[in-house]
């Protein structure tokens, strides 16, 4: 493994190599690094087991499902590789539809992938490249169909893939995921932040002497499993000495802190204190979230969270996987399945090769996000909120059909790959 690469980056050499490993995984049914699995492996995931209807869509875990998905497809892509005497030095690249979205001319860079030497026209069925009818057959049975915007190829298509505008509403989003984490939570409204906090202090507590910030978030915790997600942009932070020896003088060394008023949507409360001119590292948080309407007495502050996570109502997972929608039309993730269309708008969609670049395409948006949003958000809990009982969403879930559960897949450096647009020297931070 190695750098996921924009396919418009890629040499004749590199896409002729990588269709080669997919043919190969296509030609050869029994071995390990056979393709027909991925579409089974869909279509039991759309048709769902025991426990949720679909775990690997409509929740949290449709990012993490699709990473281990293709981070899989991608070995096997590697094994092929291997198979076929070369050296396994391949990944699989990423087609940003925001830019390479006209197949109406293959000769030029936005329609080079659709080139008959790489992924190939639209048809129905698809007559000419790699993937044409009689040459690659799909599972159970029949051809690959593609529309391409095309409605007389598929009535249900539309008309243009998304652009940079909707991704970056998505990209800017705060929230992970909200409840009821399924394809109804929109793009959010955050709760505007409290007013500053008021602070009294008082005597018989331990905290050091010093001086310290102390900001405000709101949190809405109406729900058991939402503890992580919902809270406000942090307050003005109000400076407050304690104990003896500071400016301007106060003897005391414990902080009682008022509540913030009622907001709608808003339950609880959250308190961050951070010592003054600390050194890095050495910021303090405390306990939360407090109901609203009840005031805290601080007796000591435990060392914890940098700061507030910023975390508010929204749902990056649902904007990007495309349900949240304000033109009626199906956005980011759902839209290109739906112009490609055909065989890409069904639960067999992984029969179509470009399921890989596309989810390639969305796993790096949502290390994209990541980079944006320090701090991992991702819900512990997902409750019973549609029958017939837990959804395997939650952090440490198992994601059928395998036991990867989200919690291994969060960071995809530590899973051996890297896209080219990473950041570069920054870690991908998703501890608490
Ligand atoms: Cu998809």
């Amino acid at each position: 493994m190695g750098v996921r690469r924009n396919q418009r980056l890629l040499k004749k050499a590199d896409k002729d190599r990588f269709i080669a490993a997919v043919l190969e995984m296509k030609a050869k049914p029994a071995a390990a690094y056979n393709y027909n699995k991925y579409v089974t492996w869909h279509q039991d995931a759309f048709s769902g087991g025991t426990t949720d209807s679909n775990p690997a869509h409509n929740g949290p875990a449709f990012f993490p499902w699709h990473r281990e998905f293709i981070l899989r497809f991608e070995k096997d892509l590697v094994a092929a590789d291997l198979a076929l005497g070369k050296d396994g030095a391949i990944t699989l690249p990423y087609w940003d539809w925001t830019r390479d979205n006209d197949p109406s001319d293959t000769t030029k860079p936005a329609g080079r992938l659709f080139h008959d030497d790489f992924l190939g026209p639209k048809g129905n069925p698809v007559a000419t490249g790699h993937f044409r009818a009689g040459s690659w057959v799909i599972v159970p049975a029949g051809d690959l169909v593609r529309a391409y915007g095309d409605s007389a190829i598929d009535a249900n298509t539309v008309a243009t893939l998304a652009g940079r505008p909707e991704v970056k509403v998505g990209l800017e989003m705060h929230g992970f995921d909200s409840f009821p984490w399924d394809e109804t939570p929109d793009a959010g409204t955050p709760f505007s932040s409290p007013h500053p906090p008021k602070i009294t202090t008082s005597a018989g507590g331990a905290i050091a002497p010093g001086q310290y910030f102390v900001v405000l978030t709101y949190r809405n915790s109406t729900h058991p499993g939402n503890t992580t997600t919902g809270e406000s942009l942090p307050s003005v932070s109000r400076r407050v000495c304690l104990g003896g020896g500071c400016t301007p003088p106060n003897a005391h060394n414990q902080l009682v802190i008022a509540s913030p008023g009622p907001r709608t949507g808003a339950t609880h409360y959250n308190v961050y204190v951070t010592a003054a001119g600390g050194a890095a590292g050495t910021e303090t948080y405390q306990t939360g979230p407090i109901a609203l309407g009840t005031d805290t007495t601080l007796t000591t502050i435990v060392a914890g969270r940098k700061r507030p996570t910023v975390n508010t109502s929204g749902s990056a997972r649902n904007v990007i996987e495309g349900w949240a929608t304000t033109r009626g039309e199906p956005e980011i993730h759902n839209r290109t399945h739906v112009w490609i269309g055909g065989t890409m708008s069904g639960s067999d969609s992984p029969n179509d090769p470009l399921f890989f670049l596309h989810h390639c395409n969305i796993d790096r948006l949502w290390a994209l996000w990541q980079f944006r949003h320090p701090g991992q958000q991702y819900p512990e809990v997902v409750p019973n909120v549609v029958p017939p009982g837990n959804r395997p969403h939650g952090l440490n879930d198992a994601m059928p059909p395998w036991t990867t559960k989200p919690l291994d897949v969060l960071n995809h450096v530590a899973l051996g790959y890297s896209y080219d647009t990473d950041p570069i020297g920054v870690a991908v931070n998703v501890s608490p």
